[in-house]
């Protein structure tokens, strides 16, 4: 990228010396399945970040950062997920195999793993970052987007559960989705869990069955009844399991697997606390979700839109053996991620997306170039007070230029320093809202 930035500088300089080779321009479009963030989609982008940021704040989370690059075997996991097969990994010139990361929960598991007897438990931590995806066969995909996680390390119960999606539920209400527009899905891995336990299928085959059953949706049932066979699972087992999925009343599962099932208890409790809360219109029981990671051990649940035009929302759960399987000490986790593409389609579609016009407090101009001097100081007295000032740094435009810039701009106020005023040391000041002007003395403004 220095070597290309030094290369278009080069072609410019040479136009008014040597006489220009004709070089091509180059491709200005950013890398496939990627974006640029222009202002405007950048306004958006922080909006929506800050939404994040205030709700995980609200709920006394900490904000953690890692790096986009990590270590390939922080994501290699064998069951057979999506995440996991379209990796966007490689060599680096050091011989090592690395990964930008296709997900933050891995990274946070490495901290805290990092961190050992030394994390203060619980830690509730967040996280928005870019995470990446590479495939074969890309149809016009996207291979980035940015996520935002919230999770709890060190809290087994499913008090856990029932704060994050709090956190969830408050960002719909804060960017005004109700419980009408979007709810989340909730239901437990140990109601599969039980069934398989029951069979005797053994313990490392829960993952890869569970990445199975979530294809549900996705392929014809007979597809995903022939992937589960193969797992070593029997066509009766099989079809036991999807027929235990088709169930929506949790009081239909307590039926089904008693009273003193650990999924019924669990979700019981969780929809009791959701009451509690004050949020419990937005979530709703259903076997079927699974979600596709393999890390989930307990609780999962997925956000999804009331009119089932869009992709999931957002998706979470409980990981409680995820720790382990990098070599350290379990801890009960609970967390989600929340992607930002899905919601702003979404926000988009409903007419909620916020407009954020580019604006600045003040705009300073010198109506002639001798005054820029004091257009400066004007300024850099603003800025001093915490106003934010865009300083018109081109000299001699015309009255009409100067009103249309300040519309571009959207200042409030435009600060006009013109000889007759300056004069007797003042600037003219212009309220833009009631068009009222007003002479200030430099030192009052
Ligand atoms: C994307 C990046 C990473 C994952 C999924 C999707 N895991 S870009 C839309």
């Amino acid at each position: 990228s220095a070597t290309t930035k030094q290369q278009r500088k080069g072609a410019g300089e040479m136009k008014s010396a040597v006489a220009p080779s004709a070089q091509q321009r180059i491709d200005t479009n950013p890398p496939r399945g990627t974006r640029d963030f222009l202002p405007d989609d950048k306004r958006l982008q922080t909006w929506l970040f800050n939404e994040f940021t205030a709700v995980s704040k609200s709920f006394g989370f900490e904000q953690i950062d890692f790096p986009v690059l990590e270590s390939e075997e922080l994501f290699v996991r064998k069951a057979g997920e999506e995440i996991t097969e379209q990796l966007y990994n490689f060599e680096d010139k050091g011989g090592r195999r690395v990964s930008l990361r296709p997900e933050l929960t891995p990274s946070l598991a490495r901290l805290a793993l990092q961190k050992g007897k030394g994390l203060a438990l619980p830690a509730k931590w967040f996280a928005i970052g870019q995470c990446w995806r590479y495939e074969r066969a890309t149809r016009g995909r996207r291979r980035e987007h940015y996520q935002w996680n919230m999770d709890i390390i060190g809290v087994g119960g499913v008090e856990a559960e029932a704060e994050v999606l709090a956190a969830i539920t408050q960002f719909f209400a804060g960017v005004g989705l109700t419980s009408a527009d979007v709810g989340i899905k909730v239901s437990s891995r140990k109601v599969l869990q039980q069934v398989l336990e029951q069979v005797g299928v053994p313990e490392e085959t829960f993952g890869p069955v569970c990445i199975m059953v979530d294809k549900v949706d996705k392929l014809p049932r007979e597809k995903v009844v022939e992937g589960l066979t193969a797992l070593g699972l029997s066509e009766e087992v099989a079809e036991r399991i999807l027929s235990a999925l088709a169930v929506r009343e949790v009081g239909e599962l307590e039926g089904l697997l008693g009273a003193d099932n650990e999924a019924v208890k669990d979700l019981k409790r969780l929809f009791g606390l959701a009451e509690a809360y004050g949020y419990a219109d937005y979530l709703v029981f259903d076997a079927s979700v699974v979600r596709g990671l393999a890390y989930y051990t307990g609780v999962v649940f997925e956000g999804f839109d009331r009119e089932g035009n869009l992709r999931a929302i957002c998706g979470g759960g409980r990981y409680d053996k995820l720790l382990g399987t990098f070599g350290g000490e379990n801890q009960p986790c609970v967390g989600f991620g929340f992607g930002d593409a899905v919601i702003v389609e979404l926000l988009s579609d409903k007419g909620l997306l916020p407009a954020i016009p580019h604006a600045v407090d003040d705009m300073v101009v010198a109506l002639d170039a001798e005054l820029h001097d004091v257009a400066c100081r004007a300024a850099a007295k603003l800025r001093q007070q915490g106003r934010e000032v865009d300083l018109v740094l081109e000299s001699g435009k015309k009255m009409k230029w100067v009103f249309k810039q300040a519309e571009r701009c959207g200042a409030t106020r435009v600060v006009l320093v013109g000889k007759d005023e300056w004069e007797r040391g003042m600037v003219r000041v212009k309220n833009q809202e009631t068009r009222e002007e007003q002479d200030v003395a430099i030192d009052d403004l």
